[in-house]
């Protein structure tokens, strides 16, 4: 159940996220079946970690309304008001590192699979952590992660959607959206919730199973970024080119006038595409 009061007013029209709603929906065989829901938190991902240092097992879902210090990659501020789906989820690999690199790009592919699926949209997957329509952003990954000296203790897979608000809360920008403004009315987040978290699990027993070449090809069907001029800030360089294709979730290839650079999305500061 929603925690705490004057959230129904703070909803403007879109139904609350029931629990009981997403238990009755939900098609997944671990992912949510243990399940938060607040009224408001910091971070969806801080809620993760701090259950997941209390020993929540995988697949532990939190889902809040709004977040009053949601964030992006590298600490930037993510505006989450009510109306959108800001959820994280705990999984607890049990392998290392290429785990993480791997979660922005999978998020962001269960995203645009489940709202292809639910909604009259064309979602496209644009590297490294958004998912598009039109090119305009409609939802963000953010994966983050415990370890214990080499050991990785558990991941946290946090995916922002735009669902159910009016784009001038998070500022009006072209280059933004909301599910409701893309398709005209508000859409049924419950629903979107349930097909997201199915498509995050079976895409996570790909991974788990070290299928990269069908996650690869999976992620093809439905990206945009190929072929497209980008200006790439890394760690310690930057670079321009066209960017060629993926490798694997985690490392992708662009084309420079220097020859063709791999790149390494934990090495990323920021990616900008120029239009073609
Ligand atoms: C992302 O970062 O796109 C990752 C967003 C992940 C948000 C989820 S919500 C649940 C969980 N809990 C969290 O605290 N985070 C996760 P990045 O690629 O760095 O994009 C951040 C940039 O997107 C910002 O600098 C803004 O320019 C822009 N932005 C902020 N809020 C936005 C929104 N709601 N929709 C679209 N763009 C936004």
């Amino acid at each position: 159940m929603i925690e705490g009061i004057g959230v129904q007013a703070a909803l403007k029209g879109s139904h609350p996220v029931d629990e009981l709603a997403i238990n009755q929906n939900l098609k997944t065989r671990y992912l949510g079946r243990k399940i938060s829901i607040t009224s408001e938190c910091t971070s969806t991902n801080d809620v993760v970690k701090c259950s997941a240092g209390k020993g929540a097992p995988h697949g532990f879902v939190s889902i809040s309304e709004t977040q009053s210090a949601g964030r992006g990659r590298l600490g930037r501020l993510w505006v989450s008001p009510a109306g959108g789906i800001w959820l994280s989820i705990l999984l607890r690999p049990r392998t290392h590192q290429f785990f993480l690199d791997s979660l922005p790009l999978l998020g962001a592919l269960a995203i645009a699979k489940a709202v292809n699926s639910q909604l009259r949209l064309k979602a496209r997957v644009r590297w490294p952590n958004d998912v598009v329509v039109d090119d305009r952003k409609i939802a963000g990954v953010l994966a983050e992660a415990k370890s214990t000296g080499n050991e990785l203790a558990y991941t946290i897979l946090g995916l922002g959607i735009n669902a159910n608000f009016i784009i001038d809360e998070i500022g009006a920008s072209t280059n933004v959206a909301t599910l409701q403004s893309l398709q005209g009315a508000p859409i049924d987040r419950v629903a979107l919730i349930c097909r997201v978290l199915l498509e995050v699990e079976n895409l996570y027993e790909l991974l788990c199973a070290g299928m990269v070449e069908k996650l690869v090809s999976l992620v093809r069907e439905l990206e945009c970024s190929r072929g497209r001029s980008v200006w790439v800030k890394l760690e310690n360089r930057e670079l321009l080119g066209m960017f060629d294709d993926y490798e694997t979730l985690g490392r992708v290839r662009i084309l420079t006038r220097q020859g063709t650079q791999p790149i390494d999305t934990s090495t990323l500061l920021s990616v900008e595409y120029q239009s073609n």
